[in-house]
């Protein structure tokens, strides 16, 4: 029984820490479709809708600092995009494999992506897969996603989408289906899962030292 507080220490403090994982906001730094963008000339400059435009931070309302910013953090400002020309890619093909390359292998465990605020654009349905092979020899599908419908208003909010840490250097969207008449998007940038305890480190080591506190207070108090 002498240990029982040890053991609630530690139980308490594993639960806690591995409720809520901290982790940095990844941007790619190479992006390539096999969907030929929209033509240049049918808008306001070259290359317009490229597929760049998909991890350049233009028309982001607030920008963020890739493998430093923390994602909750950042997501927490409410950071939108404003669909302006020249940052947003877009192809009139329904379906569309888009590959992100990161700047090293690491474990990520979600993604970020700004859609299209006008109606009847954006990616819609998509599958998300994760290789450290460039040749996606061991690529892991991590998860289906759909996406909310554009409300038209203009500005694309932020929609996170979650799965299990996977390793990747690469990571490739394939998109099945739009909202309707094009497949476009402002946005795409990952989290990346550092595998530490955010505020429930503390909470640990408090509830650790109580314990052990207790428990050394136990052992030299006379036993009757
Ligand atoms: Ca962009």
């Amino acid at each position: 029984m002498r240990h029982l507080p040890i053991a609630a220490a530690l139980g308490l403090g594993l639960l806690c820490g591995t409720t809520a994982m901290a982790g940095p906001i990844v941007g790619a730094i190479d992006v390539t479709t096999d969907a030929s963008s929209f033509p240049a000339e049918t808008d306001a400059g070259p290359n317009d809708w490229d597929i760049s435009n998909l991890i350049s931070q233009d028309s982001l309302s607030a920008s963020y600092e890739s493998g430093v910013s923390d994602f909750e953090e950042y997501m927490a400002e409410g950071a939108t995009d404003d669909d302006a020309p020249g940052s947003a890619f877009g192809t009139f093909a329904p379906e569309a494999s888009l590959t992100f390359e990161l700047s090293s292998a690491q474990v990520i465990d979600g993604l970020v992506l700004w859609n299209r605020g006008q109606s009847e654009q954006g990616i819609r349905a998509f599958t998300v897969t994760t290789a450290t092979s460039d040749d996606f020899s061991d690529a892991e599908v991590v998860g289906q996603f759909e996406t909310m419908m554009p409300d038209g208003e203009g500005a694309a909010a932020a929609q996170i989408f979650r799965f299990d840490p996977a390793s990747a250097l690469f990571v490739r969207l394939d998109v099945t289906s739009n909202w309707g008449l094009a497949t476009m998007a402002n946005e795409v940038a990952f989290r990346r899962a550092d595998g530490r305890p955010e505020w429930a480190s503390t909470a640990f080591i408090v509830m650790l030292l109580l314990g052990l506190g207790y428990s050394t207070l136990r052992f030299f108090l006379p036993k009757y």
